[in-house]
């Protein structure tokens, strides 16, 4: 038997808002109904499994600063089965109804493709039974292709088309795995799918491998019956200068370009929005708007710092506006909220993992009360539809629906004589009223 990991063994309560208790939820109230769902089915919290127990806390200019039992040892399948143990001990402690990872979080790569794999279905057997006790479910399964050597050229998009064959295998797996596991969803997110220098890179070249990568993805996803969604996960650079899938607009593109818009949707991270140079609520609204809205990696980034901070989500205001666009676009299906967060390097401590889950759950929970209260009073939703009324006239909709040629229009303008008549965007009323529902 090993030591507990925690400080704790009883599960988080609920405490309230005026709760004292640093580890206790104060505005995280499970069953609490919020527009017609309880919050748990609002918000489908997920923990990820590599920044909470794969990350060793090392960064550009030193190494290693957290030390956990499982990190090192002579085998590697034993540590692998511990750190699955402090997971769904920490899953059960948060009362979180999901979890996310890549194939090598949860198995260690062995020295050939065929060992890799036998780690892996053998964690897969181990976890699944886990699952049989626990109430967390599986929200998205991913394929590490990154971190290893030969990835350093991209997968998809290497120069190298024994490199897009291994990782074309690496993801059939784990597929299988995901699906085998009940993933809600299956993510790809491109960490080296772009590059470093155009000098030695063939953009068309590479958008056509990827084009291939992803269809093949799909074509595959259908054979086996996996039900879940596909979803692509935009960042515009880091580890690449340039990654391909820079943000929600540009993956809709590549989407349309190969013919997979209908088949793949978009998991928006709120630190890769900061670093395209969006609000994270411009890449929900557009999602939304294009069709491809489907889960979401919740965290934040330092924006002084300029990097992808992978912080744990803390700020209401911020997030009660992103929760609006959510709640606005239906809110989620089979996605859901993945803590794509990390810990600061000098926070040492296993409670640490607890003070941030808690935290970002309860930021999280709080911004959505706020946003269910602007949908619920409807002020800005009625704003925007006055905004927009003229369209609604006969006239209108008729050149929208493209049934007026530009002549057709010329005509009627000059005739009819009228000078539109400008009207106000009333933006500092509509902060104002945002700000009314904190
Ligand atoms: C990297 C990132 C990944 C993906 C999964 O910035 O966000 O962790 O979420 O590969
Ligand atoms: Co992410």
């Amino acid at each position: 038997m090993n030591e507990p990991f925690f400080s704790l063994s009883d599960p988080i309560p609920f405490e309230g808002p005026d709760s004292r208790n640093p580890l206790a939820y104060r505005w995280y109230q499970a069953d609490r109904q919020v527009l017609g769902k309880s919050m748990e089915d609002q918000l489908r919290f997920a923990v990820c499994y590599w920044h909470s127990f794969c990350w060793r806390g090392n960064d550009a200019f030193g190494a290693d600063s957290l030390l956990r039992p499982w990190f090192d040892g002579a085998d590697a399948m034993q540590l692998a089965e511990r750190k699955a143990d402090v997971a769904f001990e920490m899953f059960r402690l948060l009362g979180v109804p999901f979890f996310c990872f890549h194939d090598r979080d949860i198995a260690p790569e062995g020295d050939s493709l065929t060992q890799s794999n036998a780690n892996l279905w053998a964690m897969t057997e181990i976890l699944a039974r886990k699952m049989e006790d626990a109430k967390t479910r599986l929200l998205w399964g991913t394929a590490n292709l990154f971190s290893h050597r030969r990835y350093m050229a991209g997968a998809g998009t290497n120069p190298d088309p024994e490199v897009f064959a291994y990782a074309a295998a690496q993801v059939k797996t784990c597929l299988d795995v995901t699906k085998q596991l009940g993933g809600q969803n299956y993510v790809l997110w491109g960490g080296r799918e772009g590059y470093e220098t155009l000098l030695n890179s063939d953009i068309k070249q590479e958008l056509d491998q990827l084009g291939r990568f992803l269809n093949l993805v799909v074509d595959y996803k259908h054979r086996i019956g996996f039900e879940g969604a596909i979803l692509v996960e935009p960042k515009p650079q880091e580890p690449t200068k340039h990654q391909y899938d820079f943000d929600v607009a540009s993956v809709f593109g590549f989407l349309k370009a190969y013919g997979l818009e209908k088949e793949v949707q978009v998991n928006i991270e709120v630190g890769h929005a900061v670093l395209a140079g969006h609000a994270f609520e411009h890449e929900i609204a557009t999602a939304h708007a294009l069709g491809i809205f489907g889960s979401i990696d919740i965290n934040r980034n330092d924006y002084q710092s300029g990097w992808d901070t992978d912080q744990f989500p803390n700020n209401v205001p911020e997030l009660a506006l992103a929760f609006y666009y959510i709640l606005s676009a239906g809110g989620f299906g089979r996605g859901g909220l993945n803590f794509d967060a990390k810990l600061r390097r000098q926070s040492i401590d296993p409670d640490d993992l607890l003070h941030g889950h808690v935290g970002g759950i309860d930021a999280c929970a709080r911004a959505l009360l706020a946003a269910a209260r602007m949908i619920e009073d409807g002020a800005l939703g009625a704003a925007l539809t006055d905004r927009y009324a003229g369209w609604r006239g006969d006239e209108a909709a008729a050149m929208l629906r493209g049934e007026r040629g530009l002549d057709e229009i010329a005509a009627r303008v000059e005739s009819e004589g009228r000078e539109p008549r400008p009207q106000s965007g009333r933006q500092e009323y509509l902060e104002n009223l945002v700000n009314s529902y904190l």
